[in-house]
C-alpha cells in the first residue's frame, strides 16, 4: 500500500460524518436523519467497506493460508467499527441524528458459514492474525444458506434455509475465477472476498469461493434439494445431510472444490510475486483446519508433478514443508475416512497420488494404524496430514496429550517432533469489547486500557479482589446484562425470566459427548425435589442453545426432551416461581453475544477426554461467569489458572474414562439400578407427564439409549454433577464471595486471548515476519 492510500483512509475517517451523509444521499436520496434503521445499516456497511478497501494490507515475504470448511464470522459491523476504532464516534454521530447504533446492529443478517467451535475459532484467528499484523488469509466456501436455521415446531427441531446474502453485503465479488475439474466434468469458480481488519492494524482477506452456476431456487421445503446436481448445489449448504451416498459425495465435491481453488490461488500468487516454487515453504504456510481441507496435499503434489515438472519426491518434499495440520477432535466418527470408491467417482485425478502416498507409507511402516488406505479401502484423511505435513497440533494441553499418548500414539512414535500443542483462544475484541461494553469500560477505568492490546494485563484486576466497590460494580454490570437478556428472551421466545434468579447456561452444538442430556436429568431431579417441597433458596434459570445435525437422531431427541421440560416446568404453578427452563431458538453467534455476558454459571460438562478444547468456556470466564465443568479440554487449563476455589469441577478424569472404553466395562444400567436418584430422573423421561407433553417415539428412544448404551457415560457422572451443582447454587448466596470468584475468572482470562494463540502458532509453526 502506498502512503497515498493511507492518506485516503485518514481523510475518510476524518470526514466520517460528511461521508455518511454523502452515501445516504447517493444510496437513498435522504439525509442520515431521514434514514430508516435498515438503510442506516447499509450506509454504514458501504462506508466501512470503503475504509477497509483503502487500509494497509498486512504484507510480507511469507503468508499463512488458513484453509477451513467453516468461518463462523458472526455479524461484522460492530466488530469492524471497534477494530477501526471509530465505534464511539459513529455511535455519537448517529445519536445526534436520533439513531441508536445498537438497534442498527440488530438489522445485520448473520452469515452462517460455520457450525460451532471449529468455525468460530477460525474467525477469531482471522481477527488475531490481522491484529498482530501478519500476512494471512482465510480460504473457504461461500455457502449461500450456510448452516440451517433452527425452528421449533411441536417441540421438535425443524431445519430451514438460512438466507444471509443481501444486495449489499460484506462480500466483494472479485474478477478471479478458476476452472475446477471433477474428472472430466468442469465447473467454474468465482472468488468473493471479505476484508478482515485487525485492531489498530492492517487488513487481511477472507477468500470465499463460489460456483458460478449455483441455483438457490432448487431448495424447496426446509433444506431439501437434489444432492446430485453439483453445478447447482455445490455451495448451497454447509455440511449437507450425509446420511446417504449422495450426501457423502457432495461433501467430497465441496472439499475438493475448496482445495482446488485454494491451490490455484496460492500458486497464482507465487507466480505473480515471482517466487521460486521449489522454495514455496519460504513464502507460504498452509494451515489445514481439521481434515476437510486435507486434499490440498495430494492436489498440490499433483499440480507440481503434472504442470510444474517436479518429480514426485520433489513435490512431496516441498508440499510437506508447506502444510501443517490442526486436529480438533478425537471422536472416531468425526475423523474423516472416505471410501476410495467415492474419491474415484469425484476426483479420479487425485486417486493415483493418494495411492502413491499410501504406497510410500506402507513400504516404510507395517503398523495398520498408520496406513493411509485401510483394509476396507477407506482413505484416512488425517493420516495424509500427519505423514505429509510438518506439524500436527492439538487445541488444548490435555487434548494434545491424549493425541500423543492414545489416539495418535502410533504416529507420535514415528514423528515426535511434529506434535505440538496450541491451546485455543478467543478474540477479546468481540467477546468482551463488542458484547460487554459496560464491563470493558469499567475494566479500562479500573486497570487502564493496556489489556486491549496485551490481554495478560487483565491480571491487574487481582489487586482489587478485596475492594468492595469494584466487586459491587462487577455484580451490578452482571445484573445489567441479565436484565438485557431477560428483555431479549421475552421478545424472542415469549418467556419471562427473573433477573434475580441464577442464570445457568449451556450453549454449544448438540452432541451426546457434550452431555446436554445430563443437564436435562439434573433439571428433572430439581423439578421433582421442588414438587416434593424442597424449594431452592433462590430461583434457578436453566438456559440452553444448541443445534443438532439433521441426521443425528438422538441429538434431536435430546432437544425434544429439553423442550418438553420447558413446557412442563414453566407451566407448573408449583414449580415455575422457583425454576424456569429455556431452550432458545436458532442459537448462533449473535445470540451467544447476548447470553454469555449474562451468565452466572457456565456449563462445560463434556465427558472427560472428549471435548478437544471448547472456546465457549473461555468466553464465559472472560465475562465473569464461573465454570461448572469436567476435567476436559481447556477446562483443565482454566482450573489451573483460577485455582480450586474459583471453579466447580466434578466427574471422572479422562484416564478413568479412557480405561472404561478400553476395557468396555461401562454399563449404564448398573448406575441406574444402584442409584434411586438416577433411576427417578431417567424414568421421568417416559413417565406420564413427559409423554403427555412430548412424543412417545422420541422419548422412548432416548430412554433406551441412556439405559442400554449411553456411549458418552451420562450416568457415570450424574450423581457427582448433582452434588457439585447444588454446591455452586448454595455458594452463590455468599454474594461477596461469588463476586470475588467472578473477578478472579476475569483477571485470569488473559491467557485465552487468540492473540496469544496466534503468536504461538507463528513462533512454532508459521514463522512469519
Ligand atoms: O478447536 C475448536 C473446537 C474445539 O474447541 C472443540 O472442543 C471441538 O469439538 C471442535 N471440533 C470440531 C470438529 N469436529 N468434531 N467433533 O468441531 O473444535
Amino acid at each position: 500500500m502506498t502512503k497515498q492510500t493511507n492518506l485516503q483512509k485518514d481523510v475518510l475517517v476524518l470526514n466520517m460524518e460528511q461521508q455518511l451523509e454523502e452515501i445516504a444521499g447517493q444510496m437513498f436520496g435522504k439525509t442520515v436523519s431521514e434514514l430508516t434503521d435498515a438503510e442506516t445499516y447499509y450506509v454504514l456497511l458501504v462506508y466501512v467497506k470503503r475504509l477497509m478497501a483503502v487500509s494497509d494490507e498486512n504484507e510480507g515475504e511469507k503468508k499463512v493460508y488458513y484453509i477451513s470448511a467453516e468461518f463462523l464470522i458472526g455479524k461484522l459491523l460492530s466488530n469492524n467499527l471497534i477494530n477501526l476504532r471509530i465505534y464511539h464516534r459513529v455511535e455519537e454521530f448517529l445519536k445526534s441524528k436520533g439513531k441508536n447504533l445498537a438497534m442498527i446492529e440488530e438489522i445485520e443478517p448473520e452469515p452462517s458459514l460455520g457450525n460451532g467451535g471449529l468455525g468460530r475459532l477460525a474467525a477469531c484467528f482471522l481477527d488475531s492474525i490481522a491484529t498482530l499484523g501478519f500476512p494471512g488469509e482465510g480460504i473457504g466456501l461461500n455457502y449461500h444458506f450456510g448452516l440451517f436455521k433452527q425452528v421449533f415446531k411441536d417441540r421438535l427441531q425443524n431445519a430451514e434455509k438460512n438466507d444471509w446474502i443481501e444486495e449489499y453485503s460484506w462480500l466483494t465479488k472479485t474478477d478471479v475465477t478458476f476452472d475446477v475439474y471433477f474428472g472430466e466434468r468442469k465447473v467454474t469458480s468465482r472468488l468473493y472476498d471479505i476484508d478482515t481488519v485487525g485492531y489498530h492494524s492492517g487488513v487481511n482477506k477472507l477468500r470465499l469461493f463460489d460456483i458460478e452456476s449455483v441455483d438457490e431456487s432448487i431448495v424447496k421445503d426446509g433444506i431439501d434439494f437434489d444432492k446430485e446436481d453439483i453445478e447447482k448445489n455445490l455451495t448451497l449448504f454447509l455440511y449437507p445431510d450425509d446420511s446417504d451416498e449422495a450426501g457423502h459425495l457432495l461433501r467430497i465435491y465441496q472439499q475438493y472444490f475448496m482445495v482446488c481453488n485454494a491451490a490455484q490461488l496460492i500458486l497464482r500468487e507465487m507466480k505473480e510475486k515471482k517466487y521460486d516454487l521449489r522454495k514455496m515453504y519460504d513464502h507460504a504456510v498452509i494451515q489445514i483446519n481439521d481434515t476437510h481441507p486435507t486434499m490440498i496435499i495430494p492436489e498440490l503434489i499433483r499440480i507440481l508433478v503434472e504442470e510444474k515438472a517436479f518429480t514426485m519426491d520433489e513435490a512431496i518434499e516441498v508440499v510437506g514443508k508447506t502444510c501443517a495440520y490442526t486436529n480438533h477432535t478425537i471422536l472416531a466418527e468425526a475423523l474423516e475416512k472416505w471410501p476410495l470408491a467415492y474419491l474415484e467417482k469425484v476426483v479420479p485425478q487425485l486417486v493415483p497420488y493418494i495411492k502413491e502416498l499410501d504406497r510410500r507409507v506402507s513400504e516404510k511402516y507395517s503398523d495398520p494404524k498408520v496406513q493411509i488406505i485401510d483394509e476396507d479401502d477407506r482413505v484416512h484423511m488425517a493420516h495424509i496430514d500427519i505423514h505429509y505435513g510438518f506439524s500436527v497440533n492439538g487445541v488444548a494441553a490435555i487434548h494434545t496429550e491424549i493425541l500423543k499418548d492414545t489416539e495418535l500414539n502410533a504416529f507420535y512414535k514415528i514423528y515426535p517432533e511434529k506434535f505440538n500443542n496450541k491451546t485455543n483462544g478467543i478474540t477479546f475484541r468481540r467477546w468482551l469489547g463488542g458484547c460487554n461494553r459496560e464491563l470493558t469500560h469499567f475494566l479500562a477505568d479500573t486497570i487502564g486500557d493496556g489489556f486491549k492490546k496485551d490481554a495478560d494485563k487483565l491480571e491487574k484486576l487481582l489487586e482489587y479482589q478485596d475492594d468492595e466497590r469494584v466487586l459491587d460494580r462487577l455484580g451490578e454490570i452482571k445484573m445489567n446484562r441479565k436484565k438485557d437478556l431477560v428483555s431479549y428472551i421475552e421478545k424472542a421466545e415469549g418467556i419471562t425470566l427473573d433477573p434475580e434468579s441464577i442464570f445457568d447456561i449451556q450453549i454449544k452444538r448438540l452432541h451426546e459427548y457434550k452431555r446436554q442430556q445430563m443437564n436435562a436429568l439434573y433439571i428433572i431431579h430439581k423439578y421433582l425435589e421442588i414438587k416434593g417441597g424442597k424449594k431452592p433458596v433462590r430461583p434457578l434459570t436453566f438456559i440452553f442453545g444448541a443445534k443438532a445435525a439433521p441426521a443425528y437422531v438422538i441429538a434431536q431427541d435430546i432437544i425434544h426432551l429439553i423442550l418438553v421440560l420447558q413446557e412442563i416446568v414453566n407451566n407448573d404453578p408449583d414449580v415455575s416461581p422457583y425454576m424456569k427452563v429455556v431452550m432458545v431458538e436458532n442459537y448462533n453467534v449473535s445470540y451467544a453475544e447476548k447470553l454469555i455476558p449474562a451468565c452466572d454459571i457456565s456449563e462445560q460438562i463434556s465427558l472427560a477426554s472428549k471435548e478437544a478444547s471448547g472456546t465457549g468456556n473461555m468466553k464465559f470466564m472472560l465475562n465473569g461467569a464461573v465454570t461448572l465443568g469436567t476435567s476436559d479440554g481447556a477446562n483443565v487449563e482454566i482450573h489451573e489458572l483460577v485455582g480450586d476455589d474459583n471453579i466447580y469441577i466434578f466427574g471422572e478424569k479422562s484416564e478413568t474414562v479412557i480405561a472404561h472404553y478400553e476395557k468396555a466395562d461401562y454399563v449404564s444400567k448398573e448406575y441406574y439400578e444402584k442409584s434411586p436418584v438416577i433411576k427417578e430422573a431417567v424414568d421421568f423421561i417416559i413417565g406420564k407427564q413427559a409423554l403427555a407433553a412430548g412424543h412417545k417415539e422420541n422419548l422412548e428412544r432416548l430412554y433406551k439409549e441412556l439405559l442400554n448404551k449411553d456411549w458418552f457415560m451420562t450416568l457415570l457422572d450424574l450423581e457427582d454433577y448433582i452434588a457439585v451443582k447444588d454446591k455452586a447454587f448454595a455458594d452463590y448466596e455468599d454474594r461477596q464471595k461469588w463476586k470475588k470468584m467472578m473477578l478472579v475468572n476475569i483477571a485470569k482470562a488473559g491467557f485465552f486471548s487468540s492473540d496469544r494463540t496466534i503468536a504461538e502458532y507463528n513462533r512454532d509453526i508459521w514463522k512469519l515476519k
